[in-house]
Protein backbone atom coordinates (compact mmCIF):
# COMPACT_ATOMS: atom_id res chain seq x y z
CA UNK A 1 0.00 0.00 0.00
CA UNK A 2 1.29 3.37 -0.76
CA UNK A 3 1.94 5.69 1.74
CA UNK A 4 2.05 9.29 2.25
CA UNK A 5 5.03 11.03 2.95
CA UNK A 6 4.14 14.61 3.65
CA UNK A 7 3.33 15.86 7.17
CA UNK A 8 -0.21 17.23 6.29
CA UNK A 9 -2.75 14.94 6.83
CA UNK A 10 -4.10 14.02 3.84
CA UNK A 11 -7.60 15.01 2.53
CA UNK A 12 -10.07 12.24 2.68
CA UNK A 13 -9.54 10.91 -1.44
CA UNK A 14 -12.59 10.13 -2.76
CA UNK A 15 -13.18 6.59 -4.42
CA UNK A 16 -14.65 6.21 -8.10
CA UNK A 17 -15.45 2.81 -8.90
CA UNK A 18 -15.30 1.99 -12.29
CA UNK A 19 -17.91 -0.75 -13.83
CA UNK A 20 -19.01 -2.47 -16.95
CA UNK A 21 -19.07 -5.49 -18.88
CA UNK A 22 -16.12 -6.88 -20.14
CA UNK A 23 -13.86 -5.50 -22.63
CA UNK A 24 -16.28 -2.06 -22.66
CA UNK A 25 -12.97 0.12 -22.52
CA UNK A 26 -12.70 0.59 -18.72
CA UNK A 27 -8.79 0.26 -18.33
CA UNK A 28 -8.47 2.07 -21.69
CA UNK A 29 -10.81 5.31 -20.03
CA UNK A 30 -8.67 4.90 -16.92
CA UNK A 31 -5.71 5.24 -18.79
CA UNK A 32 -7.11 8.17 -20.60
CA UNK A 33 -7.90 9.82 -17.04
CA UNK A 34 -4.67 8.83 -14.94
CA UNK A 35 -2.05 8.63 -17.52
CA UNK A 36 0.08 5.54 -18.56
CA UNK A 37 3.01 5.74 -16.15
CA UNK A 38 0.96 5.26 -13.19
CA UNK A 39 1.05 1.31 -12.16
CA UNK A 40 -2.04 -0.14 -10.34
CA UNK A 41 -1.84 -1.53 -7.16
CA UNK A 42 -4.13 -5.09 -7.25
CA UNK A 43 -6.39 -5.92 -4.66
CA UNK A 44 -7.57 -9.46 -3.96
CA UNK A 45 -7.47 -12.73 -5.92
CA UNK A 46 -7.04 -13.01 -9.71
CA UNK A 47 -10.09 -13.40 -11.58
CA UNK A 48 -13.01 -11.25 -11.25
CA UNK A 49 -12.89 -10.92 -7.96
CA UNK A 50 -9.28 -8.82 -8.65
CA UNK A 51 -9.65 -5.29 -8.35
CA UNK A 52 -6.87 -2.56 -10.07
CA UNK A 53 -6.45 0.41 -7.65
CA UNK A 54 -5.02 3.39 -9.27
CA UNK A 55 -4.24 6.68 -6.99
CA UNK A 56 -1.79 9.47 -7.83
CA UNK A 57 -1.21 13.13 -6.50
CA UNK A 58 -2.34 14.82 -10.09
CA UNK A 59 -5.78 13.13 -9.62
CA UNK A 60 -7.93 14.03 -6.58
CA UNK A 61 -9.31 11.01 -6.79
CA UNK A 62 -8.63 7.29 -6.44
CA UNK A 63 -9.83 4.89 -9.37
CA UNK A 64 -10.87 1.37 -9.00
CA UNK A 65 -11.13 -0.56 -11.93
CA UNK A 66 -13.59 -3.69 -10.99
CA UNK A 67 -13.18 -7.04 -13.22
CA UNK A 68 -15.62 -6.45 -16.09
CA UNK A 69 -18.53 -8.81 -15.31
CA UNK A 70 -20.87 -10.67 -18.59
CA UNK A 71 -24.60 -11.62 -18.50
CA UNK A 72 -23.54 -14.10 -15.94
CA UNK A 73 -24.68 -12.89 -12.37
CA UNK A 74 -22.24 -15.41 -11.04
CA UNK A 75 -19.62 -13.18 -12.50
CA UNK A 76 -21.53 -10.35 -11.89
CA UNK A 77 -21.66 -11.09 -7.96
CA UNK A 78 -17.92 -11.72 -7.71
CA UNK A 79 -17.08 -8.61 -9.22
CA UNK A 80 -19.35 -6.59 -7.09
CA UNK A 81 -18.38 -8.86 -4.01
CA UNK A 82 -14.68 -7.58 -4.46
CA UNK A 83 -15.72 -4.10 -3.77
CA UNK A 84 -17.71 -4.73 -0.48
CA UNK A 85 -14.90 -7.25 0.80
CA UNK A 86 -12.56 -4.48 -0.33
CA UNK A 87 -14.96 -1.88 1.67
CA UNK A 88 -14.42 -3.79 4.51
CA UNK A 89 -11.02 -5.05 4.29
CA UNK A 90 -10.10 -0.91 4.60
CA UNK A 91 -12.59 -0.21 7.54
CA UNK A 92 -10.43 -2.92 9.29
CA UNK A 93 -7.46 -1.35 8.55
CA UNK A 94 -8.87 1.67 9.88
CA UNK A 95 -9.06 3.48 6.98
CA UNK A 96 -12.47 5.72 6.38
CA UNK A 97 -12.04 6.43 3.06
CA UNK A 98 -13.30 2.73 1.77
CA UNK A 99 -16.72 3.75 0.39
CA UNK A 100 -17.60 4.03 -3.25
CA UNK A 101 -18.51 7.86 -3.69
CA UNK A 102 -18.94 8.20 -7.33
CA UNK A 103 -19.80 5.56 -9.83
CA UNK A 104 -18.88 5.78 -13.81
CA UNK A 105 -21.45 3.03 -15.35
CA UNK A 106 -19.56 2.27 -18.54
CA UNK A 107 -21.64 1.04 -21.59
CA UNK A 108 -20.30 0.11 -24.72
CA UNK A 109 -21.42 3.01 -27.82
CA UNK A 110 -21.22 0.50 -30.36
CA UNK A 111 -23.44 -2.15 -28.73
CA UNK A 112 -26.40 0.29 -28.10
CA UNK A 113 -28.98 -2.96 -28.05
CA UNK A 114 -27.27 -4.41 -24.77
CA UNK A 115 -27.56 -0.78 -22.96
CA UNK A 116 -30.80 -1.22 -21.29
CA UNK A 117 -29.97 -4.61 -20.00
CA UNK A 118 -26.84 -3.61 -18.82
CA UNK A 119 -27.56 -0.86 -16.72
CA UNK A 120 -30.34 -2.73 -15.07
CA UNK A 121 -27.57 -5.19 -14.10
CA UNK A 122 -25.31 -2.12 -13.07
CA UNK A 123 -27.82 -0.35 -11.19
CA UNK A 124 -28.56 -3.66 -9.27
CA UNK A 125 -24.95 -4.86 -9.16
CA UNK A 126 -24.36 -1.65 -7.21
CA UNK A 127 -27.80 -1.28 -5.03
CA UNK A 128 -25.68 -1.04 -1.52
CA UNK A 129 -24.41 2.60 -3.00
CA UNK A 130 -28.23 3.50 -3.62
CA UNK A 131 -27.89 7.76 -3.18
CA UNK A 132 -24.58 7.70 -4.35
CA UNK A 133 -23.72 9.90 -7.76
CA UNK A 134 -23.50 7.58 -11.41
CA UNK A 135 -22.17 9.03 -14.25
CA UNK A 136 -23.01 7.06 -17.43
CA UNK A 137 -19.65 6.84 -19.74
CA UNK A 138 -20.58 5.72 -23.19
CA UNK A 139 -17.18 4.72 -24.10
CA UNK A 140 -16.18 4.13 -27.74
CA UNK A 141 -18.11 7.16 -28.77
CA UNK A 142 -16.61 7.23 -32.51
CA UNK A 143 -19.65 8.14 -34.40
CA UNK A 144 -21.47 11.55 -34.28
CA UNK A 145 -24.69 10.21 -35.82
CA UNK A 146 -25.10 7.69 -33.07
CA UNK A 147 -24.00 9.85 -30.25
CA UNK A 148 -27.60 11.48 -29.40
CA UNK A 149 -29.26 8.42 -29.81
CA UNK A 150 -27.28 6.65 -27.53
CA UNK A 151 -27.41 9.18 -24.78
CA UNK A 152 -31.50 9.33 -25.26
CA UNK A 153 -31.57 5.61 -25.15
CA UNK A 154 -29.36 4.81 -21.99
CA UNK A 155 -31.71 7.88 -20.24
CA UNK A 156 -34.29 6.18 -21.07
CA UNK A 157 -32.82 2.57 -19.77
CA UNK A 158 -32.68 4.71 -16.35
CA UNK A 159 -36.38 5.10 -16.30
CA UNK A 160 -38.30 2.78 -13.63
CA UNK A 161 -39.48 0.99 -16.83
CA UNK A 162 -42.63 -1.92 -16.89
CA UNK A 163 -46.15 -1.71 -15.62
CA UNK A 164 -47.10 -1.88 -11.91
CA UNK A 165 -50.03 -4.34 -11.97
CA UNK A 166 -51.87 -4.51 -8.35
CA UNK A 167 -50.02 -7.75 -7.60
CA UNK A 168 -46.57 -5.89 -7.74
CA UNK A 169 -46.58 -4.30 -5.08
CA UNK A 170 -44.19 -6.47 -3.03
CA UNK A 171 -42.18 -6.66 -6.11
CA UNK A 172 -41.67 -2.96 -6.63
CA UNK A 173 -38.68 -1.90 -8.59
CA UNK A 174 -36.47 0.68 -6.77
CA UNK A 175 -35.84 4.24 -8.67
CA UNK A 176 -32.51 4.53 -9.80
CA UNK A 177 -32.98 7.50 -11.88
CA UNK A 178 -32.33 10.03 -8.98
CA UNK A 179 -28.44 8.56 -9.28
CA UNK A 180 -27.92 9.36 -12.91
CA UNK A 181 -26.51 12.71 -13.03
CA UNK A 182 -25.25 12.71 -16.70
CA UNK A 183 -24.37 10.68 -19.29
CA UNK A 184 -21.05 11.41 -20.79
CA UNK A 185 -20.35 9.87 -24.63
CA UNK A 186 -16.15 9.53 -24.42
CA UNK A 187 -13.37 8.36 -26.87
CA UNK A 188 -10.53 7.38 -24.56
CA UNK A 189 -7.93 6.47 -27.30
CA UNK A 190 -7.81 7.76 -31.09
CA UNK A 191 -9.71 5.86 -33.21
CA UNK A 192 -8.44 4.73 -36.73
CA UNK A 193 -11.36 4.69 -38.73
CA UNK A 194 -9.81 4.46 -42.06
CA UNK A 195 -6.55 4.71 -43.76
CA UNK A 196 -7.53 8.85 -43.87
CA UNK A 197 -9.44 9.35 -40.89
CA UNK A 198 -9.09 9.23 -36.87
CA UNK A 199 -11.40 10.10 -34.62
CA UNK A 200 -9.94 12.15 -31.75
CA UNK A 201 -10.44 11.37 -27.98
CA UNK A 202 -12.78 13.61 -26.32
CA UNK A 203 -15.16 13.90 -23.44
CA UNK A 204 -12.32 12.98 -20.60
CA UNK A 205 -12.07 16.16 -19.16
CA UNK A 206 -15.87 16.53 -19.01
CA UNK A 207 -15.64 12.88 -16.96
CA UNK A 208 -12.84 14.75 -14.84
CA UNK A 209 -14.44 17.70 -13.94
CA UNK A 210 -17.79 16.36 -13.06
CA UNK A 211 -16.63 13.72 -10.90
CA UNK A 212 -14.79 16.57 -8.72
CA UNK A 213 -17.90 18.12 -8.99
CA UNK A 214 -19.84 15.55 -7.43
CA UNK A 215 -17.16 14.19 -4.95
CA UNK A 216 -18.16 16.18 -1.64
CA UNK A 217 -22.14 15.04 -2.59
CA UNK A 218 -20.51 11.38 -2.68
CA UNK A 219 -18.50 11.24 0.27
CA UNK A 220 -21.76 12.29 2.02
CA UNK A 221 -24.00 9.95 0.46
CA UNK A 222 -21.89 7.24 1.00
CA UNK A 223 -21.63 7.45 4.43
CA UNK A 224 -25.62 7.04 4.62
CA UNK A 225 -26.04 4.81 1.92
CA UNK A 226 -23.06 2.06 3.82
CA UNK A 227 -24.96 2.51 7.29
CA UNK A 228 -28.55 1.77 5.55
CA UNK A 229 -26.67 -1.30 4.01
CA UNK A 230 -25.56 -2.71 7.23
CA UNK A 231 -28.85 -1.97 8.80
CA UNK A 232 -30.65 -3.75 6.15
CA UNK A 233 -28.47 -6.95 7.08
CA UNK A 234 -28.70 -7.22 10.22
CA UNK A 235 -32.44 -6.75 10.31
CA UNK A 236 -32.72 -9.52 7.98
CA UNK A 237 -30.19 -11.64 10.30
CA UNK A 238 -32.41 -10.81 12.82
CA UNK A 239 -35.08 -12.28 10.96
CA UNK A 240 -33.34 -15.59 11.26
CA UNK A 241 -33.71 -15.20 15.34
CA UNK A 242 -37.23 -14.20 15.25
CA UNK A 243 -38.34 -17.09 13.32
CA UNK A 244 -37.43 -20.36 15.68
CA UNK A 245 -38.15 -18.12 18.76
CA UNK A 246 -41.42 -17.68 17.83
CA UNK A 247 -41.77 -21.78 16.87
CA UNK A 248 -40.50 -21.94 20.46
CA UNK A 249 -43.02 -19.67 22.37
CA UNK A 250 -45.68 -20.78 20.32
CA UNK A 251 -44.18 -24.53 21.97
CA UNK A 252 -43.68 -23.52 25.36
CA UNK A 253 -47.28 -21.53 25.64
CA UNK A 254 -48.90 -24.86 24.59
CA UNK A 255 -47.69 -26.23 27.67
CA UNK A 256 -50.70 -27.07 30.19
CA UNK A 257 -49.30 -23.93 32.71
CA UNK A 258 -51.18 -21.26 33.39
CA UNK A 259 -49.21 -18.31 31.10
CA UNK A 260 -51.39 -15.54 33.54
CA UNK A 261 -48.55 -13.78 33.71
CA UNK A 262 -46.30 -14.96 30.92
CA UNK A 263 -43.47 -16.12 32.41
CA UNK A 264 -43.16 -18.85 31.03
CA UNK A 265 -41.72 -17.47 28.00
CA UNK A 266 -38.89 -15.48 30.08
CA UNK A 267 -36.38 -17.66 28.84
CA UNK A 268 -37.40 -17.78 25.13
CA UNK A 269 -37.52 -13.80 25.03
CA UNK A 270 -34.48 -13.83 26.92
CA UNK A 271 -32.72 -15.98 24.25
CA UNK A 272 -34.33 -13.58 21.26
CA UNK A 273 -33.05 -10.61 22.83
CA UNK A 274 -29.42 -11.62 23.53
CA UNK A 275 -29.56 -12.85 19.72
CA UNK A 276 -30.52 -9.49 18.41
CA UNK A 277 -28.19 -7.35 20.39
CA UNK A 278 -25.33 -9.94 19.36
CA UNK A 279 -26.58 -8.79 15.61
CA UNK A 280 -26.47 -5.05 16.68
CA UNK A 281 -23.14 -5.69 18.69
CA UNK A 282 -24.56 -4.68 21.94
CA UNK A 283 -24.69 -7.79 23.87
CA UNK A 284 -22.36 -7.14 26.53
CA UNK A 285 -21.64 -5.42 29.41
CA UNK A 286 -23.89 -3.78 32.53
CA UNK A 287 -26.18 -1.66 30.24
CA UNK A 288 -27.09 -4.28 28.09
CA UNK A 289 -27.90 -6.38 31.00
CA UNK A 290 -30.17 -3.39 32.21
CA UNK A 291 -31.78 -3.05 28.69
CA UNK A 292 -32.23 -7.25 28.52
CA UNK A 293 -34.09 -7.25 31.73
CA UNK A 294 -36.40 -4.55 31.16
CA UNK A 295 -37.24 -5.34 27.63
CA UNK A 296 -38.47 -9.52 29.48
CA UNK A 297 -39.73 -7.56 32.43
CA UNK A 298 -42.61 -5.89 29.92
CA UNK A 299 -42.70 -9.08 27.76
CA UNK A 300 -43.78 -10.67 30.75
CA UNK A 301 -44.76 -9.50 34.25
CA UNK A 302 -45.57 -5.84 33.24
CA UNK A 303 -49.57 -4.94 33.53
CA UNK A 304 -49.01 -4.56 29.75
CA UNK A 305 -48.35 -7.73 28.96
CA UNK A 306 -51.19 -9.17 31.81
CA UNK A 307 -53.79 -6.53 29.58
CA UNK A 308 -52.66 -7.94 26.28
CA UNK A 309 -53.27 -11.47 27.49
CA UNK A 310 -56.76 -10.35 29.07
CA UNK A 311 -57.77 -8.84 26.11
CA UNK A 312 -56.60 -11.69 23.17
CA UNK A 313 -58.37 -14.52 25.86
CA UNK A 314 -61.66 -12.85 25.47
CA UNK A 315 -62.04 -11.64 21.90
CA UNK A 316 -65.59 -12.88 20.87
CA UNK A 317 -66.35 -15.04 18.35
CA UNK A 318 -62.98 -16.88 18.37
CA UNK A 319 -63.81 -20.41 19.72
CA UNK A 320 -60.43 -22.38 20.15
CA UNK A 321 -58.98 -24.90 22.16
CA UNK A 322 -57.42 -23.37 25.02
CA UNK A 323 -53.81 -24.13 24.37
CA UNK A 324 -53.74 -23.35 20.77
CA UNK A 325 -55.20 -20.24 21.85
CA UNK A 326 -52.36 -19.76 24.40
CA UNK A 327 -49.42 -20.92 22.13
CA UNK A 328 -50.71 -17.75 19.27
CA UNK A 329 -50.44 -15.61 22.13
CA UNK A 330 -47.16 -16.61 23.26
CA UNK A 331 -45.70 -17.00 20.25
CA UNK A 332 -47.14 -13.46 19.17
CA UNK A 333 -45.52 -11.91 22.48
CA UNK A 334 -41.98 -13.28 21.18
CA UNK A 335 -42.72 -12.07 17.37
CA UNK A 336 -43.73 -8.09 18.90
CA UNK A 337 -40.83 -8.43 21.36
CA UNK A 338 -38.20 -9.99 18.57
CA UNK A 339 -39.71 -6.61 16.31
CA UNK A 340 -39.06 -3.85 18.90
CA UNK A 341 -35.75 -5.31 19.94
CA UNK A 342 -34.53 -4.67 16.24
CA UNK A 343 -36.17 -1.00 16.02
CA UNK A 344 -35.00 -0.25 19.29
CA UNK A 345 -31.32 -1.68 18.80
CA UNK A 346 -31.15 0.13 15.12
CA UNK A 347 -32.18 3.09 17.09
CA UNK A 348 -29.40 2.84 19.50
CA UNK A 349 -26.85 1.92 16.85
CA UNK A 350 -27.52 5.07 14.87
CA UNK A 351 -27.69 7.32 18.00
CA UNK A 352 -31.16 8.13 17.94
CA UNK A 353 -32.34 6.62 20.94
CA UNK A 354 -30.15 6.62 24.25
CA UNK A 355 -29.20 3.20 25.63
CA UNK A 356 -29.14 4.34 29.24
CA UNK A 357 -32.81 5.91 28.93
CA UNK A 358 -34.33 2.57 30.48
CA UNK A 359 -37.63 4.50 30.57
CA UNK A 360 -38.22 5.32 27.21
CA UNK A 361 -36.92 1.77 26.41
CA UNK A 362 -39.66 0.34 28.49
CA UNK A 363 -42.28 2.37 27.50
CA UNK A 364 -41.70 1.74 23.26
CA UNK A 365 -42.28 -1.91 24.09
CA UNK A 366 -45.11 -1.80 26.39
CA UNK A 367 -47.08 0.42 23.61
CA UNK A 368 -46.26 -1.63 20.91
CA UNK A 369 -48.13 -4.33 23.67
CA UNK A 370 -51.36 -2.01 24.33
CA UNK A 371 -51.65 -0.93 20.39
CA UNK A 372 -54.34 -1.62 18.44
CA UNK A 373 -51.82 -2.88 15.58
CA UNK A 374 -50.27 -5.61 17.62
CA UNK A 375 -54.17 -6.82 19.14
CA UNK A 376 -55.51 -6.65 15.39
CA UNK A 377 -52.41 -9.15 14.04
CA UNK A 378 -52.90 -11.39 17.06
CA UNK A 379 -56.66 -11.55 16.40
CA UNK A 380 -56.10 -12.18 12.70
CA UNK A 381 -53.36 -15.09 13.87
CA UNK A 382 -56.03 -16.45 15.83
CA UNK A 383 -58.91 -16.07 13.13
CA UNK A 384 -56.77 -17.86 10.44
CA UNK A 385 -56.16 -20.85 12.89
CA UNK A 386 -57.72 -23.72 12.16
CA UNK A 387 -58.08 -27.79 14.04
CA UNK A 388 -55.72 -28.90 16.81
CA UNK A 389 -52.58 -28.09 18.49
CA UNK A 390 -49.92 -27.68 15.73
CA UNK A 391 -47.05 -25.34 16.92
CA UNK A 392 -45.39 -25.17 13.79
CA UNK A 393 -48.44 -23.65 12.12
CA UNK A 394 -49.55 -21.71 14.57
CA UNK A 395 -45.66 -20.22 14.27
CA UNK A 396 -45.90 -19.85 10.74
CA UNK A 397 -49.26 -17.86 11.03
CA UNK A 398 -48.11 -15.81 13.28
CA UNK A 399 -44.49 -14.87 11.75
CA UNK A 400 -46.22 -14.18 8.24
CA UNK A 401 -48.38 -11.21 9.81
CA UNK A 402 -45.17 -10.21 11.88
CA UNK A 403 -42.57 -10.62 9.54
CA UNK A 404 -41.77 -6.74 8.35
CA UNK A 405 -42.83 -6.28 4.54
CA UNK A 406 -39.81 -5.36 2.60
N1 LIG B 1 -9.28 3.14 -30.20
C1 LIG B 1 -9.93 2.93 -29.09
N2 LIG B 1 -10.00 1.70 -28.59
C2 LIG B 1 -10.67 1.50 -27.44
C3 LIG B 1 -11.29 2.56 -26.73
N3 LIG B 1 -11.86 2.06 -25.62
C4 LIG B 1 -11.60 0.74 -25.60
N4 LIG B 1 -10.89 0.38 -26.71
C5 LIG B 1 -10.42 -0.94 -27.06
O1 LIG B 1 -11.33 -1.93 -26.62
C6 LIG B 1 -10.65 -3.06 -26.10
C7 LIG B 1 -11.09 -3.34 -24.68
O2 LIG B 1 -10.72 -2.25 -23.85
P1 LIG B 1 -10.35 -2.41 -22.31
O3 LIG B 1 -10.07 -1.04 -21.83
O4 LIG B 1 -9.30 -3.41 -22.12
O5 LIG B 1 -11.70 -2.94 -21.74
P2 LIG B 1 -12.04 -3.33 -20.22
O6 LIG B 1 -13.42 -2.85 -19.97
O7 LIG B 1 -11.00 -2.86 -19.31
O8 LIG B 1 -12.05 -4.92 -20.31
P3 LIG B 1 -11.89 -5.98 -19.10
O9 LIG B 1 -10.77 -5.51 -18.24
O10 LIG B 1 -11.61 -7.25 -19.81
O11 LIG B 1 -13.18 -6.03 -18.39
C8 LIG B 1 -9.16 -2.76 -26.21
O12 LIG B 1 -8.67 -3.36 -27.37
C9 LIG B 1 -9.13 -1.25 -26.32
O13 LIG B 1 -8.02 -0.82 -27.04
C10 LIG B 1 -11.19 3.88 -27.30
O14 LIG B 1 -11.68 4.87 -26.78
N5 LIG B 1 -10.50 3.98 -28.46
MG1 LIG C 1 -9.76 -3.90 -17.92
Amino acid sequence: MKKTESLEPAPPLGNVLVIGGSGVGKSTLINAVIGDYVAPTSWGKAGTEKLEIYQDESIPFRLIDSMGFEASSKRQHKAVSAVKRWSRECAKEGREDNQVNVIWFCVDGTAARLFEKTISQLNEATSMWKSVPVIAVITKSYSDYEKERNVQMVREAFEPHGEQGPLDVFRKKPDYSKRLKRIIPVVAQAWKQSETNVVAPYGIDELIELTNELMPEGLECAKGDLQDFVMARRRALSQGVIAPCVAAGAIVGALPLPIADAMVLAPVEATEVNAIARIYGLANGEKFDAISDTIIDVGTVSVAAKGAIGVLKAIPGINLAAEVLNATVAASFVAALGEGCVYVFEQICTGKMDDSDLESIRRYFEEILQSQEFLARVAEALRSMRGGMDPAAIARAVSILFAPAE
